[in-house]
């Protein structure tokens, strides 16, 4: 019956806590707080110890304890890439991944950019006390987090008063999603709230189901992939707590809506009114409770996913619903519209063999009439027939069955995206305030015609990369008063251009095509962009510069060189997808619904407007210009998700696909640049508290200058003049190895001490 201790003691210092349940039985009050003392010297270890019996403390707790923090390194590999020995190699960069993988560790840091592998499982990391730890730490002092860069950019607003955005990247499946719902979340629960506050805190938690409903669909890659990107601001208050919010949406995969590929699904928001629906609902809007049913359910012959249930996600999006402030009758009309398009998807048309198309499906019809508010014949002529100007005269123009169900497919797409946009503003206008936080796009893949804007998207972003990460390199080293040494590293604003220059580049090539009348097609697209590009050092086609062909691609096919490698595109539909045209009488038929949404969607005066629509690859230039003005105007912190098998498994750790990644998000170039001078870099304060130990003149405390502090200590453990910079507030080592013998010499210095308080322990007993 010896002391019972129980010790724990947390590592986020400053400020660190050490609490302690002490029940002496044996009279050795004395021993426990010497003990105590003890344990109060081992910083930076977290440490929980239930001990009967002193002796074991000593003999095998402390020893386990010392061994663990000896083969730290080992075992869980380094916490950041800056501190790898060899840091240019990909393999070491691997290996260390792997080894905290294999921990769960699944966040490293390059520098400031936080790097996250999928965990495919859910991990005791994101409680309640986990957010505490965070609050108001110092961004190193603490293992790598989505919390900590939250928190950073929290606290860099606050006190350095500038607007902040944390970007995300990563493939489908990585994690963006997850992560930015982390950061979502750290807000809503760590900021100060008042009345109003909480409703804004409700509203942003809220929107996500709402928009991953209607926005996010089951693919091969991810059972909740977010099918358009999206970038969210949160505006906070001069207290600092959130007061609203704004989101911009890009680019939804509008295709989805019609067809899905195999084992794949439509948008989860049909599936959850099918399956969730009241009786009553699902009767007044003539749907039936199997998705089998249903044209534009059935294509990916995959209704049901293990992951997914979407009778409960029901619930949880209508209740969003309201919580955002959707009215009911406005929760009526978007489940109008929602059905609609699964009737649409069940229109069919007669008239094979090349005759005019009819339609065969009148219920269907009589339907949309009804939930749609629109007269059913002249929506029955608008899906068969096609209005052209001949001579000033408008005249109606029969389609045959493969063109109607072309036109009709148009429109499904048409009234779901503009929905969808119609609902994100809507969103938008119940979070009242608007301005900042983060950005998020997902890699669309699987359609070609996205796939090229989701890869131009990531140019753009790499060069923003670059140029921020080397700006604020730059910038540290002069506010620091350290000579810049100039990095090499590849600009991609080649890349860029080859696709967005005016004239030359491939959109202004394509729309060229696209509003060229007579005989423009794919292939003629090809042949200017052949004419134009061929020779350009990042675009390829099959032809070679001698007029041989070359081996291995496609004859519709030109091939870019990315940054992150080389793609090959396939213009099949490049023109049409460009070109995104709903025929001007099924515009009108939509103009003249009453549906109350689609009066907003559909405004009477773009049917006046003269004026060519922009084409999808100009309208996508356009807004991405302007997220890239957005982006500047903030001081941005970097999220790199990982995806580490494509099983969505937990515990695999695929390493083809991750050293893939590695080089598409650019992580070696970006652990180059942050390396290229001085691997590591403290605050005085925090390198002196840490290491005060090591030198008799500092410990236990130093009253002097803290650089003339660092100074002495750093002489005294023999760093070279070459090693190191003393900046303005910052110590700067250009080796990782200088900074582990320090940090083996305070093991070692920790070691003795245990050694010397056993000895003592035995001279007590
Ligand atoms: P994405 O946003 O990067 O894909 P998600 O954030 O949707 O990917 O993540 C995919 C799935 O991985 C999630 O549904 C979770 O099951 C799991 N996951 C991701 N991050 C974590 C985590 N930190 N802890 C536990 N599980 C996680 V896409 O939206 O397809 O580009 O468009």
């Amino acid at each position: 019956r010896g002391p019972v201790l129980l010790c724990q003691y947390h590592n986020n210092s400053p400020g660190a806590a050490c609490s302690c349940v002490c029940r002496s039985d044996s009279g050795c009050c004395f021993l426990t707080v010497f003990l105590l003392s003890y344990i109060l010297i081992l910083k930076h270890l977290h440490l929980a110890v239930l001990l009967s019996h002193p002796q074991a403390v000593v003999n095998d707790g402390v020893r386990a304890m010392m061994e663990s923090a000896l083969t730290a390194r080992d075992r869980v590999g380094v916490q950041d890439f800056v501190l790898l020995e060899n840091h240019t190699s990909e393999v070491a960069f691997i290996e260390n991944l792997r080894k905290r993988f294999k921990e769960n560790l699944i966040y490293t840091y390059i520098g400031s950019v936080l790097v996250s592998v999928n965990p495919y499982k859910d991990l005791e990391i994101y409680t309640k006390q986990h957010m505490e730890r965070y609050r108001g730490v110092n961004f190193y002092e603490v293992s790598p987090h989505i919390y900590a860069i939250s928190d950073n950019a929290y606290r860099s607003m606050r006190t350095e008063r500038r607007d902040q955005c944390i970007l995300i990247s990563g493939e489908s499946g990585a994690g963006k999603t997850e992560a930015s719902k982390k950061v979502l979340q750290y807000y809503a629960v760590t900021c100060p709230a008042s009345g109003h506050v909480e409703t804004v805190k409700d509203r942003l938690l809220q929107s996500n189901p709402v928009l991953e409903a209607f926005g996010n669909a089951k693919t091969l890659r991810n059972d909740n992939s977010s099918r358009f990107g999206k970038y969210m601001d949160i505006q906070f208050d001069f207290k600092g707590a959130p007061v609203g919010g704004h989101i911009i949406n890009y680019l939804l995969e509008k295709s989805r809506v019609v067809h899905q590929s195999h084992g794949e699904r439509n948008f989860h928001i049909f599936y959850q009114l099918i399956e969730g629906g009241e009786e009553d609902l699902l009767r007044r809007l003539g749907l039936e409770r199997t998705p089998q049913q249903y044209q534009y359910l059935v294509k990916g012959q995959c209704p049901k996913v293990s992951s997914i249930n979407d009778r409960n996600e029901w619930k949880v999006v209508r209740k969003a619903l309201t919580v955002i402030g959707f009215s009911d009758d406005e929760v009526e009309e978007l489940l109008n519209i929602i059905a609609s398009v699964l009737h649409l998807g069940n229109v069919q048309f007669g008239g094979e063999d090349g005759g005019n198309a009819y339609i065969t499906t009148d219920t269907q019809i009589k339907y949309l009439a009804r939930l749609l508010n629109v007269d059913g014949s002249v929506l029955r002529e608008a899906l068969t027939h096609k209005k052209i100007i001949a001579k000033g005269e408008e005249l109606m123009s029969p389609l045959n069955q493969e063109q109607a169900g072309a036109a009709r497919d148009a429109l499904s797409k048409a009234v779901y995206g503009r929905t969808f946009t119609w609902l994100v503003n809507k969103i938008n206008a119940s979070l009242a305030f608007k301005v900042s936080l983060y950005y998020h796009i997902s890699n669309m893949a699987g359609s070609f015609e996205l796939q090229f804007c989701i890869n131009y998207c990531n140019e753009k972003l790499q060069q923003l990369f670059i140029e921020l990460t080397l700006k604020s390199e730059q910038e540290e080293y002069e506010a620091e008063g350290i000579t810049w040494e100039p990095v090499q590293y590849f600009n991609n604003k080649i890349i860029c251009d080859l696709v967005e220059e005016k004239f030359k580049g491939i959109i202004s090539i394509l729309d060229e095509e696209c509003l060229r009348p007579g005989d423009a097609s794919d292939l003629t697209f090809l042949e200017k962009l052949e004419k134009t590009l061929g020779g350009h050092a990042h675009f390829v086609t099959h032809k070679l510069a001698d007029g041989k062909t070359r081996k291995m691609m496609g004859r519709e096919d030109f091939r870019m060189i990315h940054y992150a490698g080389e793609v090959n595109y396939n213009v099949n539909g490049f023109l049409d997808k460009n070109n995104d045209l709903l025929f001007r009488n099924l515009k009108e038929v939509m103009c003249l619904s009453e549906n109350k949404i689609l009066t907003q969607c559909f405004d009477r005066e773009e049917l006046t407007d003269k004026k060519r629509p922009e084409t999808a690859a100009t309208q996508f230039k356009n807004s991405l210009a302007k997220l890239m003005e957005i982006l500047m105007s903030k001081e941005p912190s970097y999220v790199r998700c990982i995806k580490p098998n494509d099983a969505k498994q937990a515990g695999r750790f695929d390493e083809v696909l991750i050293r893939h990644q590695v080089k598409y998000l650019g992580l070696m170039e970006n652990l180059r640049v942050r390396r290229a001078g001085f691997a590591y870099r403290r605050r005085y304060e925090i390198f002196l508290q840490r290491y005060k130990s090591l030198c008799p003149d500092t410990w236990p405390s130093w009253d002097g200058r803290l650089v003339d502090g660092v100074s002495t200590l750093v002489k005294h453990l023999g760093y070279k003049p070459e090693e190191y910079k003393l900046g303005r507030s910052k110590i700067f080592i250009r080796f990782p190895k200088t900074l582990f013998a320090t940090e083996d010499a305070l093991e070692t210095r920790k070691h003795t001490l245990a050694t010397k308080l056993q000895a003592c322990w035995k001279g007590c007993r």
